[in-house]
């Protein structure tokens, strides 16, 4: 069953000029593009995007750096898109990421590590939600 999955080209890769070369990995390995914008986030939504982390030490780095500058979420649909998209850009860590995998490729770090991929069903629908309006996706998923 296709579902639908959020990814998100963060501040690094968008400063590093990497969107285009991000969305043909993307669009390569079968996913299709059902909404994307480009926003920079506020201090506040970005801790609400992260609240599950807020009490990890990382928490404050990780904010400073989301909203550093726009960064790029995409709705992607696919049959496993979850699980497929989170294959595609590799683990959080790209040091331990698989070659040709996203993270490999243009993440410098862990904590600078270009995308992000939702990690559930239900969190795909909650990160989706966070940046995109109910009207904008009945309009977009109409079809
Ligand atoms: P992922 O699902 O692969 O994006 O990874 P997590 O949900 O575990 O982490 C979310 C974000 O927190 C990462 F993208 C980067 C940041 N992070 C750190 O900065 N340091 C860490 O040790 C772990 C995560």
């Amino acid at each position: 069953m296709n579902n639908k999955t959020l990814a998100i080209i963060k501040p690094d890769a968008v400063r590093d000029n990497k969107i285009g070369e991000i969305i043909t990995m993307i669009t390569r390995a079968g996913f299709k593009i059902k909404d994307m914008k480009m926003v920079r986030l506020t201090k506040q939504s970005a801790e609400g995007f992260y609240e599950i982390h807020k009490e990890r030490s990382f928490f404050g780095e990780l904010i400073e750096y989301m909203t550093s500058g726009p960064c790029v979420p995409i709705v992607l649909e696919k049959e496993n898109a979850v699980e497929d998209y989170r294959k595609l850009i590799g683990t959080t860590d790209p040091a331990k990421a698989a070659e040709g995998t996203i993270r490999k490729l243009y993440a410098r770090s862990i904590q600078f590590n270009a995308v992000h991929g939702s990690d559930s069903n239900a969190n795909a629908e909650k990160e989706i939600a966070h940046f995109f309006s109910r009207k904008e996706l009945l309009e977009n998923y109409s079809e």
